[in-house]
């Protein structure tokens, strides 16, 4: 199969250039005007969405008030040896209590929209069954002190908290949680989509299920590669029913989509067998998730790899879970370097030396090309109708300067380098209409517990003073600019 036209490749790798006019810098001036159109080389197009994500679980604390239920993550943190300094969600940021002050911080920076995430257990504690109004009205309450700062909300259903009741009944190694979600899903479209125009089912499939295969995410199993791909399965399936279910009770207008962090393949150098090798992987490397909730069809090299660990299904399921999306949300944090093989697969993605440079996180290494090629390849691979950058953001060790701010520099540099490049694609026609910065707020950052801060605002822990970083500086600029520059 073709992946790209001569044309195509031709833009990609040979002249990958958009207007001259657009790309030249002006000598000596940062813009220049013509025809009453504003020309500048680092801008993005009007409109274009500058958000910030957060999840429940990260930031919310209030972790047994109102009804709450206990979700994995409650008893994941609560397990002796699970997370850094056995630091749990309890109160992390106290958001519950505080999102006003937080919303008003968001309004004064300029932000424009804010990605944040539901407490499945909040809402309904057993997972099916009771519904819990106390829950359901403090999103209420959150979607309106967002809309009345002028902020618009994008909802994700599920970020890792799955309630612990479902747990205990299989989670989701059992099918009936991916009806448990739907039901769940359509329950709060039904309430919230009144006000909220933007959701998504789930973030990261692939993240939550790696809590079924290491001990370093709940809920910490070790389950069988078949076990791993059948649940893996059921959670694509509930990802179909989700949004199925969501378009039936939401008001007309509502948009669906999904967070994923695929595997975002970047050619290691930009030359057409490279870069070809790069989108024949972004299909493969992604076969499980993003690929068959694309295309409705795991990839015959995915089943064949697995044998008779691979998951059973049948057509109805497939139909599901490829239930077309009003746009697709991509995380993205870091390459995976891919160059041409000469081999049946025909690509190999490469390892990274140890000297390789990360941010305050082992798995957070740099490299700005992945914030352009992973919406390039996406949009080429599948044409989805439009993209969302739904994360993408840095840890750093941060500190708080004597005068009492955060000089979080390493984290200017790794945002700076990636909008460059995302901006490079947004120039180029690839319909990415919004980026999310994580996050807003220093959080809990699962297993890495307090430790690993990936904030433009410092939090004291101790006091819930909140402090902006220079990156929170940075971020009001691109905002105020529409861009770099
Ligand atoms: C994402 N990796 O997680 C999540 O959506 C957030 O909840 C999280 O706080 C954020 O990124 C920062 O970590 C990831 O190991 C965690 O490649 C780990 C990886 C990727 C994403």
């Amino acid at each position: 199969m073709h992946l790209f036209s001569r044309r195509t490749l031709l833009k990609l790798f040979g002249a990958a250039v958009p207007p001259a006019a657009f790309l030249r810098p002006v000598p000596g001036m940062a813009k220049c005007e013509s025809n009453s159109t504003i020309i500048n080389p680092r801008s993005f197009p009007k409109g274009f969405l500058w958000g910030s994500a957060a999840s429940a679980y990260q930031v919310e604390g209030a972790a047994d008030e109102d009804g709450r239920g206990p979700s994995i993550w409650d008893t994941f943190s609560h397990t002796p040896g699970r997370t850094f300094h056995g630091d749990t969600g309890d109160v992390a940021d106290d958001v519950y209590h505080r999102y006003r002050e937080d919303i008003q911080l968001m309004k004064s920076m300029g932000l424009m929209s804010y990605r944040f995430s539901i407490s499945w257990s909040r809402i309904i504690p057993d997972g099916t069954g009771t519904v819990n109004m106390k829950g359901m009205d403090y999103y209420q309450r959150v979607v309106d002190a967002l809309l009345e700062a002028g902020i618009v909300p994008f909802c994700t259903l599920f970020h890792w908290d799955l309630p612990q009741t479902l747990q205990d009944k299989g989670g989701w190694q059992s099918r009936d949680t991916a009806k448990a979600f739907a039901d769940y899903a359509g329950l709060v479209a039904g309430k919230l989509s009144d006000r909220v125009k933007y959701f998504m089912t789930m973030n990261e499939i692939s993240s939550f299920v790696s809590g079924y295969v290491d001990s370093k995410s709940a809920p910490g199993l070790h389950v069988s590669p078949a076990e791993l791909a059948q649940l893996t399965h059921h959670a694509v399936l509930a990802h179909g029913m989700g949004v199925q279910a969501i378009r039936a009770a939401a008001h007309a207008g509502t948009e669906v989509g999904i967070a994923d962090n695929v595997v975002p393949t970047t050619p290691v150098i930009e030359t057409a067998e490279h870069i070809k090798a790069a989108a024949k992987a972004i299909r493969e490397e992604n076969a499980r998730i993003f690929t068959v909730i694309q295309e409705g069809k795991y990839p015959e090299a995915y089943l064949e790899r697995l044998g008779k660990a691979a998951p059973r299904f049948n057509a109805e399921e497939m139909r599901t879970i490829a239930s077309p999306l009003d746009f697709v949300g991509l995380n993205v944090y870091t390459p995976s370097y891919v160059r041409a093989a000469d081999s049946l697969q025909g690509y190999e993605i490469l390892p990274f030396p140890a000297s390789y440079p990360r941010m305050y996180s082992s798995w957070l290494t740099i490299g700005p090309e992945a914030l352009y090629w992973t919406p390039t390849l996406v949009a080429e691979v599948w044409k989805p109708r439009k993209i969302y950058i739904t994360e993408n953001g840095a840890s750093a060790e941060d500190s708080l300067t004597p005068e009492g701010t955060v000089l979080d520099i390493g984290r200017v540099m790794y945002l700076r380098n990636y909008l460059m490049h995302l901006q490079r694609a947004v120039t180029e026609g690839v319909p990415v209409r919004g980026y999310f910065l994580w996050s807003f707020l220093d959080n809990f950052e699962w297993a890495d517990g307090y430790q690993r801060r990936f904030g433009i605002h410092y939090v004291d822990f101790a006091t819930q003073k909140r402090t902006p970083k220079l990156s929170a500086e940075f971020y009001r600029q691109v905002i105020k600019r529409n861009g770099l520059a």
